[in-house]
């Protein structure tokens, strides 16, 4: 008895099963907190691909570095065992080496010029280079600029950054900026970053008032000194291998995902823009505002010729040039 019981009603669901239709359920990678911007602009991906696609595709987020650094992720993506993924370019380069050019210290004036540069022509040109190399470049997001922070000394000009051991991002031009701004520069991944500033292994680290404050780092960092030294775009990237087995209209839900994404991402970044830096104060760090960048810009100039050696200088000045 039990036996039909059980036939019958696998008969009924093997029934009402149509593959066709089959509800497909997408993991959003990224490195930060479930409520950071990056965590945010995964909320509104998942809701827009939901509506479009009137919940055929599914979604969630796996934050933190749950799965990984941002490096690891990427590769996820080329190998098939990630879907999508937010990401910092800091390790991108290493994958699209055009991508550089957006991480020259001191190249953008301010939020209007990337946002402009990353919507318009050039932004376009770069996601097509990144679909060339086993990646899909969905929409171009924003992490925001970056400032110094460390556990030993308030930070205004250059000498004071003098020997401080200081975690970059895994990408050479960076590095070569601090090298040249008198830091020690340590490139490390992400998810190490936390325990690392914790047990002093580096005194310092650089990261946008997003990425500050969702990482809580005002518990192992009391100085913050708003250098803005480099932009730090972002990215929603997809796997080829997900997006290849897609029809043109599943394909055109993910762009508008991931559009969506970028606008919530950016909105994020505007709201911590304005509150962050009393947010930071009201967590006991001591924050310089008013830092005065052109020495800082001056020594970091030789992280140019690590890309315009290469790559030339076209794609730098067409940057500049985007009023
Ligand atoms: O993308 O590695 C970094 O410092 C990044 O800014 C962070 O993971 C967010």
């Amino acid at each position: 008895m039990k036996h039909t019981v059980f036939a019958v009603a696998s008969a009924l669901a093997a029934l009402s099963f149509t593959p066709a239709q089959a509800e497909q359920s997408i993991v959003i990678g990224h490195s930060l907190s479930p409520t950071s911007h990056y965590g945010v602009g995964a909320d509104a991906f998942i809701a827009k691909l939901e509506e479009l696609s009137g919940g055929e595709f599914t979604g969630t987020q796996a934050p933190a570095g749950q799965l990984g650094g941002e490096r690891d992720m990427i590769e996820g993506l080329q190998i098939g065992s990630m879907d999508v993924v937010i990401t910092s370019t800091g390790p991108l380069g290493n994958f699209v080496p055009e991508v550089f050019a957006l991480d020259l210290p001191f190249l953008f004036r301010g939020y209007d010029h990337a946002r402009k540069v990353l919507d318009g022509d050039i932004g376009q040109e770069l996601l097509a280079k990144v679909g060339e190399n086993q990646l899909v470049g969905l929409a171009w997001t924003e992490n925001g600029f970056r400032h110094v922070t460390n556990s030993k000394r308030a930070v205004k000009t250059p000498a004071d950054l003098d020997g401080l051991k200081l975690r970059t991002m895994e990408n050479k031009v960076h590095m070569e900026a601090f090298s040249g701004m008198g830091a020690s520069p340590t490139p490390m991944a992400f998810p190490e970053l936390f325990t690392a500033l914790q047990q002093g292994v580096v005194d310092g680290q650089e990261n946008p008032v997003t990425v500050i404050t969702s990482s809580k780092f005002w518990e192992v960092q009391n100085h913050v000194s708003l250098t803005g030294h480099v932009y730090s775009p972002a990215i929603v990237l997809a796997s080829p291998i997900l997006m290849d087995g897609l029809t043109d209209e599943q394909k055109g839900w993910f762009d508008e995902a991931a559009k969506a994404s970028a606008a919530a991402t950016r909105a994020e970044v505007n709201r911590l823009e304005e509150a962050g830096v009393a947010l930071l104060r009201e967590n006991g760090m001591e924050v310089i505002t008013d830092v005065d960048k052109a020495p800082f810009a001056k020594l970091a100039e030789p992280a140019y010729a690590v890309y315009t050696d290469k790559y030339g200088t076209e794609l730098v000045t067409r940057i500049q040039n985007v009023e």
